[in-house]
């Protein structure tokens, strides 16, 4: 990503009327390290109950899957540990698998297929570095069957119909027989939720506020970033759980050479994290043009792992 569309969208979001900014730029080096540091709280339950389907629902899902190999195409891979158990599981039941991580980050990648060749030694790993609307293109001319994995509920991420959009997008480059496997957190007690992107020990502020701080170091800004708070809410009827940073006196702000007002309790909002219904994910998947699915659900049915047949 250049600095240019960094710049440009920052710039865009706080002169907008409410403003807003985008939270796919949490994740600089910071921003990664405080989001690793939320998928251990207690309260963000969603790691633990998508790593349960993974472990105990791995060989259900792949009763699915009636071809012998595929290719795993896994969108925003990370450092794959979770898709770990998935890969075991389907060499363990004797699929022939490529696993094809697309990933952002090269570095992130190369941790990708470290851990890979540590844990599943002698798995074919083909890394993809770029951003998924590009590198999206490269895999759709291989002949192999594709499985094409969305996990730990970076759907959400997507505001309103831009998640039909994107699952539309996906399904332009599968064929007959591919499958779309997409990690989902569900609607479940508000409170719930809500404790998820709320935590006392203020990680998930830190998690906001770190996106002051990328743009004061690298847009030459100078937010005062104790003058913010954060707020989140969750609307049990939409599903959206929004996440704000609420100015807490009026200010004056520059950014790149531009000065931004704020009124008092003024908000930027700054991240949707979209809950679904399994009804919502059917409709979606209909909508979306997919043949039928499956959904698989952890214990406490707080998570969905899906499974889209085109
Ligand atoms: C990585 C997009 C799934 O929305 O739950 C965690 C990011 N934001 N806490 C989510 C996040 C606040 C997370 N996703």
């Amino acid at each position: 990503m250049t600095t240019d569309t960094f710049e440009k969208d920052i710039l865009k979001g706080l002169q907008s009327n409410p403003k807003r900014l985008f939270s796919k730029y949490f994740y600089d080096d910071k921003g990664s390290a405080i989001f690793q540091q939320i998928m251990h709280m207690p309260e963000y339950y969603l790691p633990g109950c998508e790593t349960e389907i993974l472990q105990h629902r791995v060989k259900d899902i792949i009763n699915k899957l009636p071809q012998a190999s595929y290719d795993v195409v896994e969108l925003g891979a990370g450092d794959g540990s979770k898709t770990a158990f998935f890969l075991d599981a389907m060499i363990r039941e004797k699929k022939k698998v490529t696993y094809i991580p697309l990933d952002i980050s090269p570095e992130i990648l190369s941790v990708n297929e470290e851990i890979m060749r540590q844990k599943l030694p002698g798995l074919c790993v083909k890394p993809i570095a770029g951003d998924y609307f590009e590198t999206l293109k490269n895999i759709s001319s291989r002949e192999i069957p594709k499985i094409i994995l969305f996990l730990g509920s970076n759907i959400g991420n997507f505001e309103g119909k831009k998640a039909l959009d994107f699952i539309r997008f996906v399904k332009s480059f599968m064929g007959k027989g591919d499958y779309f496997m997409l990690g989902v957190d569900l609607k479940k007690h508000p409170r719930t939720i809500l404790a998820a992107y709320d935590d006392p020990a203020g990680i998930t502020k830190r998690f906001n506020i770190n996106l002051l701080d990328r743009i004061n170091r690298e847009l030459n800004g100078n937010f005062n970033t104790a003058d913010f708070d954060h707020y989140a809410s969750y609307d049990p009827i939409s599903g959206a759980t929004k996440s704000y940073l609420i100015s807490k006196v009026e200010q004056k702000v520059r950014v790149s050479g531009h000065t931004l007002t704020f009124s008092p309790y003024e908000a930027i909002h700054m991240e949707i994290s979209q809950k679904y219904s399994l009804h919502d994910l059917d409709r979606i998947r209909e909508n979306a043009g997919f043949k039928n699915d499956h959904h698989f659900t952890d214990s406490k049915s707080y998570f969905s792992i899906s499974l889209f047949e085109v």
